[in-house]
């Protein structure tokens, strides 16, 4: 069978294509990762060609031997409809859980996402957890969400309960609430570990001045939570009027540890 014929990769591209269409991924931002059945993987591995193995650079024994559909680092959500081929891939996880390998995929070259940690890291708790039946890691930079993380503290209690007071269905839809983290250089361990603690008890955690995570069993219920916690986060903004000052933000020495990280020059006069 052809990959671009299977349904998961229809699904795949299509909830790629509605998040550009929604706004949430300016340039190469944000990502998305799709954990194979085995059946999927038997009806299409006669088309691999594999790449050689690569650090994930975090240990996800639970993952081993696993194969994931996701978004490339630097590609950009903009181009996966027209293009697959060349902004996604196909990845399996070796038996120890620490290198991959693309099969599929980035034939222009390239790496998957940028995240790779964090989406594994994600799926690992969450296969744990519900048994296997989560297979879908979304990271999107929904505006309003990464607007209120200027003016709200950034503690899971105060985030939930203001946007489960923005719409009713809210509760209903994320009844164990969502986590925050606070601002972190994106990328890295650190960061996939401390959003990692946090899916051991929701489905969704913001990154502040960043973006939203969020996983789910398929593709429709993953991008409904993002887009349910994001409407309700617009409802805020325009509830609140944007009359606070920022409670946090950014900081200079963040901003020092980012360029050095990400091998950026941010002339220091921006920075005083
Ligand atoms: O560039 O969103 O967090 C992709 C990202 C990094
Ligand atoms: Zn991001």
């Amino acid at each position: 069978m052809r990959i671009e014929d299977t349904e998961f990769f229809k699904g795949f591209v299509r909830m790629a294509d509605d998040g550009w269409n929604m706004g949430w991924h300016e340039r190469n931002g944000g990502n998305l990762s799709y954990r194979l059945k085995k059946e999927e993987v038997e009806s299409i591995n006669s088309s691999f060609s594999c790449g050689e193995w690569e650090n994930i650079g975090v240990t996800v024994p639970l993952l081993a031997e696993e194969f994931f559909m996701v978004t490339g680092s630097g590609k950009f959500f903009r181009n996966v409809k027209d293009k697959p081929e060349d902004s996604v891939c196909i990845i399996e996880i070796d038996d120890k859980g620490e290198k991959y390998r693309i099969v599929w995929g980035l034939i222009n070259g390239g790496r998957p996402t940028s995240e790779l940690p964090t989406h594994l890291m994600n799926h690992q708790a969450k296969k744990r957890i519900t048994n296997g039946k989560y297979r879908v890691v979304y990271h999107a930079h929904t505006t309003n969400i990464i607007a209120l993380t200027y003016i709200l503290p950034l503690k899971d209690e105060i985030f939930t309960r203001h946007l489960w007071e923005m719409a009713t269905e809210c509760p209903v839809v994320f009844p164990d609430g969502i986590g925050v983290v606070e601002w972190m250089v994106p990328g890295g361990r650190d960061i996939a570990e401390a959003t990692e603690k946090l899916m051991e008890k929701y489905d969704a955690v913001v990154w502040a001045h960043h973006g939203l995570f969020a996983t789910g069993e398929d593709f429709d219920l993953t991008f409904g939570l993002m887009h349910t916690i994001e409407k309700a986060a617009e409802i805020l903004i325009k509830v609140f009027s944007t009359r606070f000052d920022k409670l946090q933000t950014i900081m200079p020495d963040d901003f020092r540890r980012l360029a050095k990280d990400f091998n950026v020059n941010l002339p220091e006069r921006f920075l005083q």
